[in-house]
């Protein structure tokens, strides 16, 4: 296995990428590591430091490095994509790492590609790849909750997972995945559930499968369009719609929504209390934010397990309003930024939600 030979560094959308320019070598498939930052890159004071730490510190090279045992699963090969914590990945961020996910998935010489990623936002991301990049290779997104500086960091073992499932050739064709935990989830429908302990990913249909001693076993496939089967395609996509998300509640006003408007985006993502339910304070404003062309988008800040029922307990013909369905607002908020660079018709806007 080769991992680094030397740094060259590429400019891609405004953002410095420095790839190695190592050549694969070797029999087993071949696997490059895209390193965005996050805890799974990040250092504490201390090995009691589990939750205090600086996130975005650990280069791609010592990432691979800390895990020898990556010769026995695939021949890798490292590029430092970003070096941030993943609550700052802007759309930009978002547009130049899919473009690279995308062009590398092209290669002959790539059978696999794993993601090192915050968690913060890891399933915008992983969402956001879902939809975009046409491919049938396996794409693995994978982050930590502690950081490898601390005692039972999981990171290791979470990245010689994640690239065990890149290499393997039973998770091509299911899309973007997210190892988290021992666990294999879709991109769609995985969700940072807590904030602070290492078993914080959940799907609410449940994760598709487990990966234990680099065995994928399989539980079930996702339901929804992604990757080849998907209508969207980063190469036609150099800037996503402006989407922002206001989070509803009983004494909510319209301040945030027109707050939202007056800068321009070109939908709102209401997280609304129970079925995606808006307090009557908010409706008028929303009704004359529509009337302007704004996209209105009912999503629920309830965690997983249901979906937002269109015309249930609000009018959605009749105010020409979109469900999100089961999507959280975040993940809402992808599709939206997502499909709106093609379309702003609200009813194909409903179909894309009910098919991604
Ligand atoms: N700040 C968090 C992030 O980068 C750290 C982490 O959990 O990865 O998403």
């Amino acid at each position: 296995m080769k991992t680094m030979t030397s740094l060259r560094t590429l400019a891609l959308g405004g953002v410095l990428i420095a790839s190695c320019a190592a050549a694969f070598a070797g029999d087993k498939p071949n696997v490059v590591i895209l390193a965005t930052g996050g805890t799974i890159a990040g250092a504490g004071a201390s090995v009691a430091n589990s939750a205090t730490y600086q996130a975005a510190k650990v280069p791609v090279d010592k990432l691979i490095a800390s895990v020898p045992e990556l010769v026995n699963v695939a021949d890798v090969r490292g590029e430092q994509v970003f070096q941030v914590a993943s609550e700052s990945l802007t759309n930009e961020n978002l547009l130049a790492l899919a473009k690279r996910v995308a062009a590398l998935s092209r290669q002959a010489d790539v059978d696999g590609i794993v993601i090192t990623h915050g968690t913060d936002t890891l399933e915008e991301t992983a969402y956001f790849l879902n939809l975009v990049v046409h491919t049938n290779k396996p794409v693995v997104v994978v982050g930590s909750m502690r950081p490898g500086t601390a005692m039972s960091a999981d990171g290791t073992l979470n990245l010689y997972n994640a690239v065990s499932v890149a290499a393997s050739k039973d998770a091509a064709g299911k899309g973007v995945l997210v190892t988290m935990n021992d666990e294999i989830h879709t991109g769609r429908d995985v969700s940072k559930a807590v904030n602070i302990k290492t078993e914080a990913f959940k799907s609410p249909w449940g994760p598709l499968g487990m990966i234990v001693e680099g065995k994928n076993y399989w539980f079930r496939n996702p339901a929804k369009r992604h990757t080849n089967q998907s209508e969207f395609d980063i190469d036609k996509i150099e800037k996503l719609a402006p989407v922002e998300i206001a989070y509803g509640n009983g004494n909510a006003t319209p301040t945030a929504y027109r707050a939202f408007a007056g800068t321009g985006v070109k939908a709102i993502i209401h997280a609304g209390t129970g079925n995606g339910s808006v307090s009557n304070a908010v409706v008028p404003t929303l009704q004359e934010l529509r009337g302007k062309g704004i996209q209105i988008i009912r999503s629920s800040r309830v965690v997983g397990g249901g979906f937002v029922l269109r015309n249930a307990e609000q009018p959605d013909d009749k105010y020409d309003w979109v469900v999100s369905h089961d999507l959280n607002p975040q993940k809402a908020r992808i599709l939206a930024s997502v499909a709106l660079t093609k379309t702003q018709d609200s009813k194909e806007l409903q179909r894309v939600f009910m098919e991604y």
